[in-house]
């Protein structure tokens, strides 16, 4: 068994990010979580597996119009809110000016000749929110909050950032299982081009309406964790029951050709990912940020460890 495979490390971990794990205090006593903060967790915890946000439970057609704050958005973010439950992503074209992508390119390039920001897994550059007030501001962005806020019904705060200087390469997958809330449904992600897109670049790929699936969480496919370890199975195992799911559900498959300063959002079990890349020469300059709601519970599935919120 791997380091990582072994729970107490996960907790002695824990203990040293304790003040990170405050978030969850409220939410635990709130949902009859009853654990100590740094305890390993998982959807094993809870009562049940759906969602409660309110455009999951109900149609954002029928509801969205008739609710408070929806007249504050123009008449086409209005259609894309409308459109929310059926699609499980929006995209906001030409939302980002090519002067603040620029600068974001260049904070990004800026931290990473100064040592603050390396990859991690290959081609993810991590947590720049952390490291820089501008990457910070982006992820505070006014209009896009009002628009998260408004489709969770809830405060919706940045997690964490991934910036990307070429595609990820990523296979398709839902990031419930990496980023996880009891009750499910209340993560969210923005993903924004930082250049034109090439379709040979790898552009993010996405599946409309797989929102809609089942949530596939440890039990669907790596059911042996242990008090002390986690399961046996390894990441690429859930990727293939998730090519499994699509193959057998036929969903349509879109792939994002996004012009410098698009923004896509997309909902917590959308599946999607980075298509192959057909000309390793070029970039793909983009940065997503995932956001959870503030009031529920925040874990990662896959590892069983709560979120590190600072
Ligand atoms: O940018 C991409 O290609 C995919 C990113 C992604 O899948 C994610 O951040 O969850």
């Amino acid at each position: 068994m791997s380091l990582k495979h072994f729970k107490p490390a996960h907790w002695l971990y824990n203990l040293l990010h304790y003040k990170q794990l405050l978030h969850n205090k409220k939410a635990y006593k709130k949902y009859n979580l009853h654990k100590s903060l740094i305890a390993s967790v998982s959807s094993k915890d809870f009562p049940d597996k759906e969602s409660r946000a309110w455009l999951d439970v109900g149609d954002s057609a029928l509801l969205a119009p008739q609710k408070e704050g929806f007249q504050q958005f123009s008449p086409a973010i209005q259609q894309k809110i409308i459109d929310w439950s059926a699609k499980g992503y929006m995209v906001l074209e030409n939302y980002f000016s090519p002067a603040v992508c620029n600068t974001i390119n260049e904070e990004i390039d800026k931290l990473m000749k100064k040592g603050n920001l390396q990859f991690k897994w290959g081609n993810k550059l991590m947590f720049a929110n952390k490291k820089s007030a501008l990457i910070r501001q982006v992820t505070q962005d006014a209009m896009i909050s009002q628009v998260l806020n408004f489709l969770l019904d809830k405060e919706m705060v940045p997690f964490q950032t991934i910036n990307f200087l070429t595609g990820s390469g990523q296979r398709a997958h839902s990031d419930s299982v990496h980023m996880t809330t009891y009750p499910l449904g209340y993560l969210t992600a923005i993903w924004i081009a930082l250049e034109d897109v090439h379709p040979d670049s790898g552009p993010l790929f996405y599946y409309p309406g797989s929102h809609k699936l089942p949530y596939l969480l440890n039990n669907d496919w790596n059911a042996d964790s242990s008090f002390l370890s986690l399961g046996k199975h390894d990441y690429p195992d859930y990727e293939d029951m998730v090519a499994e799911l699509l193959e057998k559900n036929k969903f349509p498959r879109e792939e994002l050709i996004a012009k410098k300063g698009d923004v896509l959002i997309w909902h917590a079990n959308l599946v999607h990912g980075g298509a192959p890349i057909r000309n390793p020469a070029l970039t793909r300059k983009s940065m997503v940020v995932h956001y959870y709601a503030s009031d529920v519970i925040k874990y990662h599935e896959i590892t069983e460890r709560p979120s590190l919120m600072s």
